[in-house]
């Protein structure tokens, strides 16, 4: 040993939520509501996402949330933006259409990034990239991506999981009621943007909302 400590293993949370300017705006929800509460019940990881355009305002609100994440310890990631996770000093997940997740890591250093897969091939080449997780889906039909690839399914979740053994985070789909299924299919992980919010918008909704999403990933699997 020459005395210079080995990185630790990145441990995914299991409950990865995701906030999606477009689908809190449709639900009148504000997104540093939703992320008080978040932190609030205890979750230890939340993504920013916004898919339009990008304007200072968008900058401003994923600012105010790092902040509020750095304050309670929580990972900040933001979507597909690696310029402004420099910025920010933020974690960074990338899809297949983004900057490389090589490029990428030019830009923010050494901080988490993750990696969006679909499909075997994207997995195993994922696989050898440097990046601390991969996530992989639409594991069901889901309402909130543009042209999302095909539907992998539970069963081919659990084949496809061994071609990794970085944390793998499941996507697209997953409620309350099939998450159990996704972590018997041995995801690490269950990444969500519409099953997290709450039928009525409040701070209180959305943070019972996020503290049952904890008790079932934590139960389950
Ligand atoms: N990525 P919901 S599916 C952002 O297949 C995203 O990689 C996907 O939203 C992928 O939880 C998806 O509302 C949408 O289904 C997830």
């Amino acid at each position: 040993m020459n005395g210079i400590p080995l990185p630790t293993p990145f441990r995914l949370p299991r409950f990865y939520p995701i906030l999606d300017t477009e689908v809190l705006s449709g639900r009148g929800c504000p997104v540093p509501m939703a992320a008080e509460a978040l932190i609030d019940a205890g979750v230890r990881i939340l993504q920013y996402r916004h898919k339009q355009d990008w304007t200072q305002a968008h900058f401003d609100e994923a600012k105010q949330l790092a902040a509020l994440c750095d304050e309670a310890g929580v990972l900040f990631v933001l979507n597909d933006r690696a310029d402004f996770a420099r910025l920010l000093k933020s974690a960074l997940h990338v899809g297949q259409d983004d900057l490389s997740p090589a490029a990428a890591r030019r830009l923010i250093s050494d901080e988490v990034m993750g990696f969006s897969t679909h499909n075997r091939d994207q997995l195993a080449r994922g696989n050898e990239e440097a990046v601390e997780y991969l996530s992989i889906g639409p594991i069901f039909q889901t309402g909130s991506k543009r042209k999302p690839d095909p539907v992998v399914g539970l069963e081919r979740l659990q084949e496809l999981r061994d071609i990794t053994e970085k944390p793998l985070a499941a996507i697209g789909g997953i409620t309350l009621e099939n998450a159990p299924q996704v972590f018997a299919a041995k995801a690490d992980s269950v990444a969500v943007i519409s099953g997290i919010v709450p039928h009525t918008c409040t701070r209180k909704a959305w943070k019972s909302h996020a503290e049952e999403w904890l008790r079932v990933c934590l139960q389950s699997g």
